[in-house]
């Protein structure tokens, strides 16, 4: 028998709660209560918020205070550290070249396509290892995972050309698999899923010169251009920008979303609850974060191992209750309906209910400070991923080759850790929200009765102005769920659909804006459709990389009208962005032609050039920009009077 696997503890575990206390011994209940409301918007939120403040426990915010002010040369994208002859930075009118030369301009656009470059690579990384499973079943060396979607499977089989007759799930598995993964290094010179936009999109890639070639060689191309002596230009710099961007989009993304559905299965609309509300007192809690949906769904199954139910019992804990957080929980969420207790800025708070016997976390979006709050509790942080090993945590080493063992192992160390727990310490005194989920691109076109018509119907009659897709994080710039809540209210309100996904989606959860009877706080038009089909008028769709499902229903309704993306009436919005990989997307968003609001500003302001390009500039290459808006009422307004004209510019 397999011996079982066993963590490594990287580095001994502190109480620190103390010295938090000492600091924050200063806050007195006004201003507890003043912070708390300028914090969080998330009303399940506030009471753990307020009682971290009270008893020191430090969180996001705190640590955002302890960093004011910023450097105002970094906030501009005007500081370079990228050669040993620096660090420089532009300060006019003596400083205005690094030591190499490179004037503001060419500073902001190399860091800008580093950050893109970071972020297309995070989402591509992560599409790759959900390939290599699919490669390592058809190998046979995978074999605790198997095809959940079949029909998808043999879809994408055909649409990477591959010949499935007479051959058995294993061996195509092993050629899909083997094609996908030819993708990250191709020498076709062209990305197959890109294949899947419009003729005129694509037209316009290749006039621009941004037809992503293969993924790691945009994002190596990247690197290569911003070490010192490469890039000169910061036009030719951003243009890259796009092309990395789109890489990621419609390549790495792509991927992880759609062989994600074929090993999990595909989502379909389902029910579920969200907020900090899903802990439950009397049972063993582990909260699943993250982004890759193989070992929390190896976990899922685990949980519901005989040997660990005994287990459950003999500890005298009620059951075992999953619950996810960020994009891992979006990914459970929306495909088996496992409650999610809250967005990026809900990840401490979980820990604070004093009931979290294990957070779980495999890569993107972690606080590296978790076992520092974990510290302070019970609650044991175990960290997965080889590329992500946390100091102060529990590290198992997953492989999709062992992850059931693996998973397992984590399961019961979570339910051995439920004698510990202080009773007298846990506080859940809220109540979760429903949600309604899992509105893959398939299932609205199952929702539409099979076809994208009855929805281009909508739209043509002015039943539905246009769709928006809201994405992204939280960030302390912004009142945490503030910008993703109110702007969703505000569009829907509009009679403009809303698809979301990641954190955005979530803040939409937890304030009851994905529930079918939201349709009540939507404009006449859109309120009858949703009604009608018992949707909700914001629809969740996913996680981080699902925002490829966002680009593929935007294709979807082009090709149906045979026009490219650009001409839809459609928009993109991250009111609250604060990831590298939320600049990749908002780059793909434009670069396939849709015009993006952000709701943070990114660190371009020492550069007008570079602002004027992003702003105005790519119209002529892409026929899209950014706009950069804080303000969710005015943004709301920029998205309406696009949608708007590109309604007038159809002709409806
Ligand atoms: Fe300074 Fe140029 Fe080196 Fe950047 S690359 S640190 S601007 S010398
Ligand atoms: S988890 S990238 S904070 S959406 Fe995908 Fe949320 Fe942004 Fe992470």
């Amino acid at each position: 028998m397999a011996e079982e696997p066993k963590p490594t503890l990287i580095r001994e575990r502190q109480d620190v709660c103390e010295l938090d206390r000492a600091r924050l011994a200063l806050l007195n209940p006004a201003i507890i209560e003043q912070k708390k409301e300028e914090r969080t918007f998330d009303e399940g939120a506030k009471p753990f918020l307020e009682m971290t403040m009270r008893e020191g426990i430090e969180t996001v915010w705190d640590r955002f205070e302890m960093q004011q002010p910023p450097c105002k040369y970094c906030s501009s994208g005007l500081s370079c550290s990228r050669c040993a002859m620096g660090p420089c930075r532009i300060i006019p009118p003596q400083r205005i070249r690094g030591v190499c030369g490179a004037e503001a301009d060419l500073i902001v656009a190399r860091n800008l396509l580093d950050t893109i470059a970071t972020g297309a690579a995070a989402h591509s990384d992560h599409g790759r290892e959900i390939v290599l499973t699919l490669y390592g079943i058809g190998k046979g060396t995978v074999t605790d995972y198997v095809i959940a979607d079949r029909e998808k499977f043999l879809r994408l089989a055909a649409e990477f050309g591959i010949d499935t007759g007479k051959k058995d799930d294993k061996a195509i598995a092993s050629e899909l698999g083997h094609a996908m993964l030819g993708e990250f290094g191709t020498v076709k010179d062209h990305l197959q899923i890109a294949a899947r936009a419009p003729k005129a999109t694509q037209e316009i890639w290749e006039n621009a010169g941004i037809t992503p070639r293969g993924i790691d060689r945009e994002v190596v191309e990247a690197m290569h251009r911003v070490q010192m002596g490469v890039a000169a230009d910061y036009v030719n710099t951003l243009v890259h920008g796009l092309r990395t961007s789109l890489s990621d989009g419609w390549g790495g993304s792509s991927l992880a979303t759609e062989i994600s559905d074929v090993l999990f299965g595909t989502p379909k609309p389902n029910e579920s609850m969200v907020n900090l509300g899903v802990v439950r007192k009397d049972s063993v809690n582990i909260s699943l974060h993250g982004h890759n949906p193989m070992l929390s769904e190896m976990v899922l199954k685990a949980a519901k191992d005989p040997e660990i139910l005994a287990l459950v019992k003999k500890v005298g804990a009620a059951g075992i209750n999953l619950v996810g957080l960020c994009c891992t929980g979006n990914e459970l969420l929306m495909r088996k309906g496992i409650p999610n207790a809250g967005n990026h800025f809900n990840q401490e708070l979980v820990i604070t209910t004093g009931a979290l016997e294990a957070m779980v976390v495999d890569y993107q979006c972690i606080f590296p400070s978790l076992p520092r709050t974990a510290s302070c509790y019970h609650t044991h942080v175990i960290s997965t991923s080889p590329k992500s090993r946390i100091p102060g945590s529990y590290y198992f080493g997953f492989e999709p080759e062992t992850a059931y063992a693996t998973a397992k192992a984590i399961v019961k160390m979570a339910v051995e850790n439920f004698p510990n727990r202080i009773p007298e310490r846990v506080f859940i005194p809220v109540e979760p929200v429903k949600v309604m989920t899992g509105f893959s691109v398939e299932a609205i076109r199952g929702a539409l009765g099979g076809s994208f018509k009855p929805l281009i119907d909508q739209i043509a009659s002015g039943n539905i102005r246009g769709a928006v897709g809201i994405v992204g994080c939280n960030n302390p710039k912004v009142k945490h769920d503030y910008g993703h809540v109110l702007l969703s209210k505000e569009l829907i309100k509009r009679d403009i659909l809303c698809v979301e996904t990641g954190c955005a989606a979530i803040a939409s959860g937890k304030a009851g804006l994905l529930q079918p009877s939201a349709a009540s706080q939507a404009g006449p038009g859109l309120r009858a459709v949703c009604e009608s089909l018992g949707i909700p008028p914001v629809l969740h769709m996913g996680s981080c990389v699902d925002n490829a499902r966002i680009l593929h229903l935007a294709a979807e309704l082009g090709n149906a009208l045979n026009v490219g993306i650009h001409r839809l009436p459609l928009a993109g919005a991250a009111p609250e962005w604060y990831s590298q990989k939320a600049v990749s997307i908002g780059a793909y968003f434009v670069a396939s032609g849709v015009y993006t609001v952000l709701g943070v500003m990114p660190k371009i302001t020492g550069s007008p050039p570079v602002v004027s390009l992003l702003t105005e500039g790519l119209k002529g290459a892409v026929n899209a920009s950014f706009a950069v808006e804080p303000d969710p009422l005015k943004a709301a307004d920029l998205i309406t009077a696009h949608i708007e004209r590109k309604r007038a510019e159809l002709g409806i």
